[in-house]
Parts: C-alpha cells; structure tokens; sequence
C-alpha cells in the first residue's frame, strides 16, 4: 500500500499523517499500524525522564546533536501530560529543538494527551512503531515524571535517562521507590548549582547501597553543568550520549537487550487488548447511557462496581467475543 511504503522510506509528511490519525482514532489508522509492524524492531530506544523544567528537552536537543555526528537518524517523541495548556509545554519542546528542524536525518513530534484510560502509553507505543518503520536509527521518547503512567511509556524504551536538578524537588527522600529501577544513567543537570554535589553523593550512596549481582549495569552519573557554557556542556552532553551507548552494549552483550525487548512486548499485550476491549465496552456504555445510569446506581449504594464489572464483562465476553460489541 502506498502510505505504507511511503513511511517506510522515511516519508515525513505520511509519517505525521498516520501518527496523528492514529491519535484521532480513525478507522483506517490502526490497520496500518498493523501492516507496518513488520518493519519495526530495528531502532535503538531512549527514554528520557525527570521533572518539568528539569532540562530534558535541552539534553534531548544536545544528544541529537551527538548522533547525527555519528551520522545516525533520529526520531524525537515529546509527551507531556502534565502541561495545562494544549501544547504548552510541547511547543516548548520543539523550540529547544529547533535547530534540528531543518535536518532531514531528524523526526521530531510530540503527542497531544487526548487518549484518556491509559491511552497515552499506547499513543507513545503507537508513535514509536511509525517513527521505527521509517528506519530511524535511534529513537528518544521525552516524558515528564515519575508516575505509572510515565513508567509506562518509558517502559517502550531500551534504556532510560533519569535528569534530575539540583534544588528542584529531586532529592532522594523525594523521588521514593521507581526510580532506581527504571534508571540506566542519571544525569543530573545543572549540576553549576548549589546542592548538585550532595545530590551526586546521596544518589551514589543509594547506588552503591542497592543489592547487585555481579556482572549487573551499575546506572553512572553524569554531571552536566551549564547550557550556557557553551565548552563544558558540549562535552559533558557527550559524556551522557557515550554512557547511553555504553548501555546500549551492554543489553546486546548480556541478553539483557532481548528482555527488555520483550517487555515492551508484554506492554504492547496490555496496551492493544485495553485499545480492543476495554474501549469499545466503555465506548458503547457510554452512548447508549448505560455507563452513567450505572454510576448512579453505585452512587446510591444499589448495586456495587464489582457486580457490575462480572455483569459487563459476561455479557461482552460471552462467545462471539469482543467482535460482536460494535454491533450491541
Ligand atoms: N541555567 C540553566 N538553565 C537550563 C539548563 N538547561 C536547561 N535550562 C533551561 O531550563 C528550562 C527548561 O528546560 P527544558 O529542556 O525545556 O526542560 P524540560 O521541561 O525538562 O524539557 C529552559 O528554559 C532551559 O533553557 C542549564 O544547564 N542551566
Ligand atoms: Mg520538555
């Protein structure tokens, strides 16, 4: 089909088109998506983390910066479901990143946060697979936070940058349990400030503390001063892209690369059945008005949510399946 092999030939226009079609929901979008997958698999993904302000966008801008030294294409995806104005913080991103817009080795997008239900990890997931069929070499997924959500999405990547900033919230005591967990390389930025050292030796400590087999990656830190000093923060944005690729090496030469693979599998599972089960179900409930009669009932203490789901779910999943639950 000629949309296909447009995007596979990296055509950007096609690319965006499905991408946002794909967010709308129209029918025709995810039939692509399904013929496309085939040439998807190829790109290596970087998930980039780490609190609003906190300068992702800015390192983002710098990494690419990086790779296409080393001639590699990039794809960008921004999410950002915190910012409060449609696209506030998304034109935000873009701006940072503008001196990459004229490149024709660089993809940049960003996703709106309309998918509501968990949506956004497949819209992440969904963008990905569009960005890696167009053959990108690398991919980074830009996303605020540290929430399930964001987990989530980060969760398609094969390694994952967590950028903290002195003074901003994201000391140790604060960032709880997660983190440590989905970080492959700390950086922490803006590291001229005060408190940057302390954050430094309070994270390695945690580092240092946290059980590990032998053989295991040990997340590094990367210290990242100034953006404004133009010297330093070129070299040490270096420093970050060759811990990543380091990483990167590291997943191919321990298998660890596989599993990670097929976690974003499994998460692919979770994703796809919600967009095939659990959306047309609240979808039909919602138009015929069910959904809030319901609500109603439950407000009332008439009936509870747990019979409710049995009661739904039998009556979707009978035989015949989930096939049958546009035409109910
Ligand atoms: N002073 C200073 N400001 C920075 C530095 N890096 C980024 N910023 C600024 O911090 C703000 C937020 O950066 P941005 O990359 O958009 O953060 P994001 O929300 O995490 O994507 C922007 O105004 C950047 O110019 C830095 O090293 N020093
Ligand atoms: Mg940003």
């Amino acid at each position: 089909m000629e949309t296909i092999k447009k995007i596979c030939e990296g055509n950007v226009r096609a690319a965006s088109r499905l991408i946002r079609d794909l967010e709308d929901k129209l029918p025709h979008a995810r039939p692509r998506l399904r013929q496309l997958f085939k040439h998807t698999g190829k790109s290596f993904i970087i998930g980039i983390t780490g609190s609003p302000g906190a300068g992702k966008s800015t390192l983002t801008d710098a990494l690419i910066a990086e790779l296409r030294k080393l001639s590699k294409t990039v794809g960008v995806l921004a999410v950002d479901p915190t910012s409060p104005f449609t696209g506030g913080a998304i034109l935000g991103d873009r701006v940072r990143m503008l001196r990459h817009a004229e490149d024709e080795g660089v993809f940049i997008r960003s996703l709106a946060t309309r998918g509501a239900l968990g949506g956004l990890s497949q819209a992440a997931g969904d963008a990905i697979h569009v960005m890696e069929a167009m053959g990108k070499d690398v991919i980074i997924v830009e996303t605020v936070g540290i929430g399930q959500q964001e987990i989530d999405i980060i969760n398609h990547a094969h390694s994952v940058i967590v950028v903290m900033v002195p003074g901003m919230g994201d000391e140790i005591q604060s960032m709880k349990a997660g983190i440590l967990e989905i970080a492959d390389v700390f950086a922490i930025n803006k590291a001229d400030r005060a408190g940057a050292k302390q954050l430094h030796t309070e994270l390695a400590s945690l580092l240092n503390s946290a059980p590990q087999s032998a053989g295991a990656w040990r997340p590094p830190i990367v210290m990242i001063e100034n953006l404004y000093e133009p010297l330093t923060f070129v070299e040490q944005t270096a420093e970050l892209a060759q811990k990543v690729a380091e990483h990167y090496a590291y997943l191919q030469e321990s298998g660890q690369l596989d599993k990670r693979t097929e976690r974003r599998a499994m998460m692919q599972i979770n994703d796809a059945l919600r967009a095939c089960i659990m959306e047309p179900v609240i979808d039909n409930l919602t138009a015929s008005g069910e959904l809030q009669y319901l609500a109603e009932k439950i407000k009332n203490r008439e009936i509870d949510p747990y019979s409710v789901a049995e009661e739904i779910s039998k009556r979707f999943l009978k035989s015949g399946g989930i096939n049958d639950i546009d035409k109910k």
